[in-house]
């Protein structure tokens, strides 16, 4: 039976999710439908009465403002919020600010969707000379990172399971792939279903949990299945050649 309630939610559009570009660390904001889109989450939670008790995010402006947004459109702004580097998006190193389209046009589709996709195999590393190596490693909230990898689950363990459990209601705001590897971990999923796992910007999603934090029923999305369907696939679309 359902004891505890999570929302997670994905950021609503950013700049270079708009320009199709790889963006991992690099601080890109909200472009005006990913704004758009936040408002609409935040409204959707407040049609569904969903009340927090404690809201996590990202470092990245991205999520950041995802959050407020929703925090402001169901009038919970005085809620505490924790920001870690542990939820940011999956580091993109070298691929970092190219554009999917064209990098599966070079590499092949194949070769993005597992640099996109897959659970073990990391996206090329960031060199030195690359162009957005200064601006991210040089950021003050990075000066204490020891581990680039592992990241997302030792705080959900550590930190939002046990708040979880002690039955708070947590809203996690944070990227296509750092909420990936949560629900892999939720629902036990194997490497290869992550794989095909798309989530869309800015529409929240329940999960009811067991007193273990097992999913009692599939993730639900507040937003209609035909727009949720739409958005996925076009996650989907983005690593594809562009015809
Ligand atoms: C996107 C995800 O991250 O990219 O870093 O480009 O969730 O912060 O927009 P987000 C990025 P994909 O893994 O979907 O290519």
């Amino acid at each position: 039976t359902a004891v505890h309630r999570l929302v997670i939610v994905r950021h609503g559009e950013s700049a270079w999710n708009q320009e199709n570009r790889f963006c991992g660390w690099f601080d890109a904001d909200l472009s005006e439908k990913g704004v758009e889109e936040a408002k609409r989450g935040a409204q959707a939670i407040k049609d569904a009465g969903l009340k927090f008790d404690v809201c996590y995010t990202s470092v990245l402006k991205r999520a950041v403002k995802t959050l407020w947004t929703i925090m402001e459109g169901t009038d919970q702004m005085w809620l505490p919020v924790i920001r870690t580097w542990r939820l940011n998006e999956r580091h993109y190193g070298g691929l970092t600010g190219l554009n999917k389209a064209e990098t599966a046009a070079k590499h092949g589709e194949e070769q993005v969707k597992v640099w996109r996709r897959s659970f073990d195999i990391p996206p090329p590393p960031m060199e030195k000379d690359h162009p957005y190596h200064k601006i991210i490693s040089e950021s003050r909230r990075y000066k204490n990172l020891k581990d680039t990898i592992a990241r997302a689950l030792p705080f959900w363990n550590e930190v939002i399971a046990p708040e979880i459990k002690a039955g708070k209601n947590v809203i996690i705001a944070a990227h296509g792939n750092s909420l990936r590897g949560i629900v892999k971990h939720l629902e036990g999923m194997s490497d290869a279903a992550i794989m095909e796992l798309n989530l869309p910007t800015g529409i929240p999603i329940v999960y009811e949990l067991d007193a273990d934090l097992k999913p009692v029923k599939p993730m639900s999305f507040l937003g209609d299945e035909e727009t949720v369907k739409k958005a996925m696939e076009a996650v989907a679309a983005q690593g594809k050649v562009k015809k």
